[in-house]
């Protein structure tokens, strides 16, 4: 299986290239973010829950977003991989993730980086918030809190994966095909090793 994960900080562009990669590569994506906002626009009492962090620009709690990938990975683990947009989002998710590829006799193929500064990522994401009607896009001051949770708590997922010779970086400012093109060439050269 060729299982990616596409890493970044908020607003870095994880679902604007997952959208293309999957194509180009046939894989199952899996966008925590996208699950989650399914369950809170259908008031399921998952939506429910995560709506209480994610409108604050909080992480929703691990265990509660393992369980989902755990359920997703087992309906989809005869396809051919997967992209994971959004999670792994702190240590403990990577190592749950690892473990519950291990019990697959898979494993992370890659993570691949969206680099993108800050003052670009907020113009993003405010400009995101005004059609996106989505709460944690609207207010600068939850912006500005998932960023300090980002990298107090994601940004040590980089290290996670780079500990374990699996990290790329990848310039994330310019336009969408530039980007994507750049990450399919650190797709690519990495599979031919
Ligand atoms: P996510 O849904 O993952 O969203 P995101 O980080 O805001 O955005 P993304 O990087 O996908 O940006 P996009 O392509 O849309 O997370 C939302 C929340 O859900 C989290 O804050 C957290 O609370 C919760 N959550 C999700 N996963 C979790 C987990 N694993 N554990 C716990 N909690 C979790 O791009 C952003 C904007 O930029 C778009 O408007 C796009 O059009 C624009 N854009 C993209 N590429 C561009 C480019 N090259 N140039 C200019 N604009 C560009």
């Amino acid at each position: 299986m060729l299982n990616i994960i596409l890493f970044g900080p908020p607003g870095a562009g994880k679902g604007t290239q997952s959208a293309k990669l999957i194509e180009k590569y046939n894989l199952i994506h899996l966008s925590t973010g996208d699950v989650f906002r399914y369950n809170i626009k259908n008031e399921t009492d998952l939506g429910v829950l995560a709506r209480s962090y994610i409108d604050k620009g909080e992480l929703v709690p691990d265990e509660v977003t393992n369980d989902m990938v755990k359920d997703f990975i087992i309906r989809n683990v005869n396809e051919q991989g997967f992209i994971f947009d959004g999670y792994p989002r702190t240590i403990a998710q990577g190592e749950a993730l690892d473990r519950m590829l291990t019990e697959h006799n898979t494993t992370v193929t890659m993570m691949v980086a969206l680099e993108v500064d800050e003052d670009e990522l907020v113009k993003r994401l405010i400009e995101r918030g005004k059609t996106s009607g989505r709460a944690d896009d609207q207010n600068e001051d939850t912006i500005r809190n998932r960023f300090k949770v980002y990298q107090e708590e994601t940004a040590p997922v980089a290290v996670f994966y780079s500990d374990q010779e699996k990290y790329r970086g990848v310039h994330g400012m310019g336009s969408v095909d530039e980007i994507f093109e750049r990450l399919t060439h650190a797709i690519d050269s990495r599979s031919e090793e």
